[in-house]
């Protein structure tokens, strides 16, 4: 997969993809990553990319000319048309797992980071076909936004997490949050391992760790059950879970 990311700070990027997966997935030639300044296509002596807008108001926004031109530039690096153009705005549509996994089949993304109060409406409307946020919250680019992206979107990519972990058995692609995890020692500062994972009994532990998985998404995260189809065994033990928390309750 080739990524190309057109950013008014490249610099951000070098940590995270100089490390550990990532890094490893560039090496190993699974990926590429183009980092493309768009000040290098500013029309200016001064490079500047931003200007005044239209109608009044507060902030600067992105001018159309030098995202044009380095969308341009990376068509023409490539060779052929581009497929998938993300910017990454405030206004985006949520990013989720099954987007990540739709992106991973992939050949080639252009990500463009926004950055100020906007960018001129016209990239919107001619260069980009999708809009991603990460979620409600304020940042101050789209730089972190597009590092999350690859970090989500690489993973899926064959080959990139060696054959050892299975993207498919991953949480969020299950529907449902991960069970407790636990490794030596037994006894940590007088904290147990639960005695079902030291039983040996596999079926016993595999129903614990159901519950357990079933027990945190009902405490956490309730509005998963939502989009999810649970199996028999699973309703059963979330039926029995939800009385249980019941009687639990207190007056
Ligand atoms: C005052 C109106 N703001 C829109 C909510 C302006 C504004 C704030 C923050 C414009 C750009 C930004 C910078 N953020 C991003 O570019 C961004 C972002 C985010 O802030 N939160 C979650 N996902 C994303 S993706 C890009």
């Amino acid at each position: 997969m080739v990524i190309d990311i057109l950013t008014l700070f490249p610099d951000m990027f070098a940590g995270p993809f100089q490390a550990s997966i990532i890094k490893n997935a560039v090496r190993n030639g699974f990926l590429t990553i183009n980092l493309i300044d768009i000040r290098d296509f500013s029309g200016n002596r001064h490079r500047t990319v931003d200007d005044a807008p239209y109608g009044g108001g507060a902030g600067m926004v992105m001018e159309p000319g030098p995202i044009f031109r380095a969308v341009d530039y990376v068509r023409e690096r490539r060779g052929h048309a581009l497929g998938r153009v993300i910017l990454l705005c405030p206004q985006g549509r949520p990013f989720k797992q099954m987007w990540a996994s739709d992106l991973a089949r992939e050949e080639h993304l252009v990500l463009i980071c926004g950055h100020y109060e906007g960018i001129d409406e016209r990239v919107r409307e001619q260069l980009i076909t999708d809009e991603i946020s990460i979620g409600d919250y304020v940042l101050t680019g789209g730089e972190l936004p597009a590092m999350v992206v690859v970090d989500a979107v690489a993973r899926l990519v064959p080959g990139v997490l060696g054959d050892a972990v299975s993207p498919a058995e991953d949480s969020f692609s299950a529907g449902l949050l991960e069970y407790p995890h636990y490794t030596r020692p037994k006894n940590f500062c007088n904290h147990f391992v639960p005695d079902v994972l030291l039983s040996g009994h596999h079926e016993e532990i595999r129903r614990w760790r159901r519950r357990q998985a079933l027990l945190r998404t009902l405490g956490r995260r309730p509005d998963l059950f939502g989009q999810l189809e649970l199996a028999g065994e699973d309703k059963d033990i979330l039926k029995k879970l939800r009385s249980d928390l019941e009687s639990l309750k207190l007056d």
